[in-house]
């Protein structure tokens, strides 16, 4: 590895913890094609660096086990394209692992796909990533791609997220008959029905994948939001340190993004794309640290399967970012149980209830008591 990063070391990278992972600006207008060509040489180099990083991350002494990304979004947004592009990016070779659709209505993801170690197998490593990673394969992150979600503010959706955030569910179960144990015993059935959590499948980061050609999903990310609250609502206590990134993909259908730089009647304008990163930075308050919380993506799709070294770019720093030790959380050791007894909360809502009254109603309330007491032992 040492003879890689010393090829590329004059480059001056600022490292990880101060450059920007959504760097991927719009091309201006009077680029030329010479400038093109020099930026493209960059970034090749730039991504035999952040292999280097990556492999570094898998090897920090600090790492006890793999992250595990769950996709989450729409249908048709582009989660298991991006599966397949962090595939790309990590071999070097195109493997078609993840089922992509059309962007229907109707899911093509089924069941929650489990992509252990980036779904990279040893064998399919080559060239650079070979050198890199065959020694570290098992620290790479796990990925879970989701099928998609409607957006509905159901307890249903909310079950079934929290189950396999908390890694209740095994990976590879079918939605639907997740979906239909909902519909036969009922809301809060899957963790008495699946009741082991498992710290392998527990996921330590979301991803909210949103679609530039779609609007966002206020219901579905208003879920996401609350289920990645740090904070347990009854007790105040400090809960989970599940970090939340945002991609946004399909920005190559976005007039001048730099992966493609084409322009066209049907493109999304810049304008309205910024609209809607300004709503993603809204409704998942990241509005002062966008750059470190979200990625503008696009993937390698059906057709288009040719090497891109922007492409790569994008998927490898999203790896990497994934891979960065995550914000620590400063708390003491407290202890979790219920501050109060379900009698102690009964009676200080009593209490509260009874000093909001004036003297009529207590005298009122008294007399109710005092009759109640007096057909109760009588009858007795
Ligand atoms: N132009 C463009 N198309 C994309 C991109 N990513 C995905 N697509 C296309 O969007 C469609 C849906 O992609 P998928 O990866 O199947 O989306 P998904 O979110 O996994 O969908 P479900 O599993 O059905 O919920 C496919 O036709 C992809 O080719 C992208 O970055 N750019
Ligand atoms: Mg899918």
């Amino acid at each position: 590895m040492e003879n890689v990063r010393n090829q590329n070391k004059n480059r001056g990278s600022d490292g990880p913890e101060n450059e920007s992972i959504q760097d991927v600006k719009f091309t201006r207008h009077d680029t030329t094609q010479k400038e093109m060509e020099q930026e493209k040489l960059n970034i090749r180099e730039e991504n035999t660096d952040l292999i280097c990083e990556i492999a570094d991350l898998c090897k920090r002494p600090d790492r006890t086990g793999p992250e595990v990304i769950l996709l989450l979004g729409s249908v048709g947004v582009g989660k298991s394209a991006i599966v397949n592009t962090i595939i790309k990016a990590m071999t070097g070779k195109h493997y078609h692992k993840a089922k992509t659709g059309r962007g229907n209505t109707a899911s093509k993801t089924l069941a929650f796909e489990w992509f252990g170690n980036c779904g990279i197998e040893k064998y399919e490593l080559q060239g650079l990533q070979k050198e890199a990673f065959s020694d570290c394969l098992n620290m790479l992150p796990n990925i879970f791609d989701v099928p998609g979600m409607g957006d509905h503010y159901l307890r249903e959706n909310i079950e079934l997220l929290e189950a396999v955030i908390e890694g209740y569910i095994p990976p590879g179960t079918s939605v639907k008959s997740l979906q239909k144990l909902q519909k036969d015993y009922g809301v809060g059935c899957l963790k008495k029905i699946y009741p082991n959590s498992s710290k392998e499948w527990a996921v330590t980061r979301v991803v909210f994948v949103a679609s530039a050609d779609q609007s966002l999903p206020t219901a579905l990310a208003d879920i996401v939001r609350r289920l990645l609250d740090p904070h347990d609502q009854a007790t105040g206590h400090f809960k989970s340190n599940i970090d939340l990134f945002v991609v946004i993909t399909k920005c190559d259908l976005v007039e001048g993004f730099n992966t493609s730089g084409t322009t066209g009647a049907n493109m999304i304008k810049q304008d309205t794309f910024k609209k809607m990163e300004n709503e993603v930075a809204d409704v998942f308050s990241i509005g002062g640290a966008m750059e470190q919380n979200s990625i503008r993506w696009q993937s390698y799709v059906d057709g288009r399967c040719l090497d891109d070294t922007y492409i790569d770019n994008i998927a490898l720093k999203f790896v990497r970012q994934m891979m960065l030790p995550r914000r620590k959380r400063h708390q003491v050791e407290t202890d979790k149980s219920a501050l109060l007894t379900p009698q102690q909360r009964f009676l200080l809502k009593l209490t509260y209830v009874v000093n909001g009254m004036d003297p009529c109603q207590k005298f009122a309330l008294v007399a109710v008591i005092m009759l109640s007491l007096f057909v109760y032992f009588v009858i007795a």
